[in-house]
């Protein structure tokens, strides 16, 4: 029954309508979100949500899909069908007709800021109409028939009264999306339509949706009937039982409620598992006024509220403690929930409004559920309790988790403030890792290159370190060369060292075999004696012992002396009486090269290593006369601090060669 348009030729009105839609059709993507699959199937759930809000006002109570092998799709309610007079802003047009060809402002496409429940109807009618070849609406109206069709946005004609209506009322919407738009790809898919059409049933338990769908379109083996019934009476529990259906939950029973108060309606169904949802913990899918919220709002903020206080004040009835501070993740994080809310007015924010924001909704959620949640718990206290297990476990593995981060943000912060001089080690761990504090830029240099790189640190110490024996604690810690050595150590001074917090298992200090190295060795020692003590106490701090002489024969035979006496001895011992031996002496380390350091000082399993102790009457030394120790260790005499040194620094017995 279509009109010829160029029969009738275009009024004043129809222009400006034309330019009306005109922005739609050159930007689909600003009023659809695209042009793809998914944008071509949300006008069909443009045309169906305007059925139920028709049926959720109270108007409507059946609403039928039918999807067409001619690749049109058609909604039908039982509503009070699209007035059809003339609509008083607009002369000479139907009310109809201004709902499909004007484009009403409002925040999202579907306009659903003003649906529902006293709101204004069909705001994304006329989207659809302009992104449609087709659209025709019949309206069963005051015991008549009427119809008008649209293409592309145009007006075919003026309304038409088609006939009579004596048994119906309601309202008939098809349409076929335009391929000028979607492209030749442009398919509607039944799948998809169907799982549309059935979340939306279970959404409105007062409404029966009659599926049909033309068996053309349906594969053999199809999960899409052609024909069904979609009637849920009880509603989002309905839903959920087939969500969870062969899957095992925390609780026997779910919780699923329907409370409805002069502000607004809520309906929820919620379930707690421990399988999970493959990727994801849970889910939750909230609604309001049937509009997918999958930003949630102010009505999920609500429910969980809701769910949280009562099974914390379960908790606090029935004794069981860790219950009392669990949080709403913990409880809510592994769920599964379908929540409805249908209020007045509603208001929607984000760039897609997807999010409810009527605050009204938080405390008409909370309210509903809490005092309903109450009850559950306290009317099968088996269950309440399994719940409540289950959910002191989640907040036991968030506490571990958080332990678990802040550990390795602690190490991943460590390493990056490392000191730049610093060659690390790359074995994380401290387990069999050692760091070398190296007098000078040129040992360092050997040691860097005489190293077991994955479980040996070097730290060069450029020239002599601040006397800590005399410094103040402030010019300590400004102190570069010695701070550099804590960021090293990973630990802190004071009370804040923690043997635990070192990030090697050896600390050992590389100096000459000479005075000045002796100096920087003591230096080092009463710095960490003084600022932890801990360090030397646990037996971590050894002293490299680098050798004096190297003696070798023309055979190639070749020892090292520690000293003097060493040397004595090892001519003795080694070789024979009358042989020439080549006696040299390393005047520091910088004089060995990286094989011989590596040899002699380096490798754990050649090297000498003597492990820095204290006296046994440490704690005299200490809080008697800690002045004395370090005037010892400190006192002019470089004679007097190198013997100190020696005398104190045992043989680690187990380890040498
Ligand atoms: C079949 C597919 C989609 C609809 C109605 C019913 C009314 C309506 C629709 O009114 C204009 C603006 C606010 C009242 C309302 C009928 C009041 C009285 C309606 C639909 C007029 C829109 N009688 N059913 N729009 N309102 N079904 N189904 O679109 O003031 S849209």
């Amino acid at each position: 029954m279509t009109t010829d348009p160029s029969s009738q030729g275009y009024s004043a009105s129809d222009i400006e309508v034309l330019e009306g839609l005109e922005p739609v059709r050159k930007r689909p993507g600003m009023y659809i979100g695209g042009t793809d699959e998914r944008a071509y199937h949300h006008l069909f759930a443009e045309i169906l949500d305007n059925a139920m809000d028709e049926a959720t006002a109270g108007h409507a109570s059946r609403i039928e899909v039918y999807v067409r092998a001619d690749g049109y799709v058609e909604v039908t309610d039982n509503g009070r069908g699209i007035p059809v007079g003339e609509h008083p802003k607009y002369p000479g047009k139907s009310a109809l007709e201004v709902i499909f060809t004007v484009l009403h402002a409002g925040g999202k496409f579907s306009g659903k800021a003003y649906a529902t429940a006293g709101g204004l109807h069909g705001v994304g009618s006329s989207v659809v109409n302009a992104l449609s070849e087709r659209l025709e609406v019949e309206v069963a109206r005051d015991k008549k028939l009427y119809f008008q069709a649209f293409e592309r946005g145009h007006v075919m004609g003026q309304i038409e009264l088609k006939g009579a209506a004596p048994n119906r009322r309601g309202t008939t919407v098809r349409f076929k999306p335009d391929i000028e738009i979607f492209g030749e790809k442009l398919r509607f898919k039944p799948a998809r339509l169907f799982q549309m059409t059935r979340s939306k049933a279970y959404l409105y338990r007062g409404v029966e949706v009659r599926w049909k769908c033309d068996a053309e379109l349906l594969p053999e083996d199809s999960k899409v009937p052609a024909e069904k019934v979609l009637s849920y009476p009880n509603g989002l529990a309905d839903q959920l039982d087939e969500v969870f259906k062969g899957k095992a939950t925390i609780t026997e029973q779910h919780f699923s409620g329907l409370v409805e108060t002069e502000d607004g309606k809520v309906e929820w169904a919620i379930a707690w598992t421990a399988a999970g949802f493959g990727e994801s913990d849970g889910f939750s899918r909230s609604y309001c006024n049937t509009i997918p919220t999958p930003d949630g709002g102010t009505h999920e903020a609500g429910f969980r509220a809701a769910i949280t206080k009562a099974v914390r004040n379960y908790a606090e009835l029935t004794g069981q403690k860790k219950g009392t501070s669990i949080t709403a993740d913990d409880i809510m994080g592994h769920s599964g929930l379908l929540l409805s809310v249908f209020i007045r007015n509603p208001e929607f924010v984000g760039q897609t409004k997807d999010k409810l924001s009527t605050t009204a909704a938080f405390r008409l959620v909370e309210n509903a559920v809490r005092d309903r949640f109450d009850h559950w718990l306290a009317a099968s206290p088996k269950e309440a309790d399994k719940l409540l297990v289950w959910a002191i476990e989640r907040a036991d593995e968030r506490a571990k988790r958080r332990k678990a981060k802040e550990i390795s943000r602690k190490s991943a912060t460590k390493k990056l403030r490392l000191p730049g001089k610093l060659a690390d080690c790359s074995n994380p761990g401290p387990e069999g890792t050692e760091i070398f504090f190296v007098e000078g830029d040129s040992a360092g240099g050997s040691a860097k290159q005489a190293r077991d790189r994955k479980t040996q640190a070097i730290h060069p110490l450029r020239g002599k370190i601040l006397n800590v024996a005399s410094a103040t604690a402030e010019k300590m810690h400004a102190n570069q060369e010695l701070s550099d050595v804590l960021l090293a150590l990973g630990v802190g001074t004071g009370s804040r060292f923690n043997v635990d917090d070192l990030r090697y298992e050896k600390i050992i200090i590389m100096t000459d075999a000479d005075v000045d190295g002796a100096h920087i060795a003591a230096l080092l020692i009463t710095f960490f004696f003084k600022t932890m003590p801990g360090l030397i106490e646990s037996g971590r701090l050894y002293m490299a012992m680098p050798p004096l002489y190297r003696l070798s024969n023309r055979k190639g035979k070749s020892v090292y002396a520690m000293d003097e006496e060493d040397k004595d001895r090892l001519m003795e011992s080694e070789f024979k009486p009358n042989e020439k031996i080549e006696l040299g002496r390393f005047k520091g380390l910088g004089e060995m090269n990286p094989s011989q350091l590596k040899e002699t000082t380096m490798d754990p399993a050649t090297r000498i290593l003597a492990r820095i102790t204290l006296p046994d009457s440490i704690d005299e030394l200490t809080e008697a006369k800690p002045a004395e120790l370090i005037e010892t260790l400190m006192g002019k005499k470089a004679e007097h601090r190198f013997r100190f040194i020696q005398e104190n620094a045992h043989f680690a017995d187990d380890l040498d060669i």
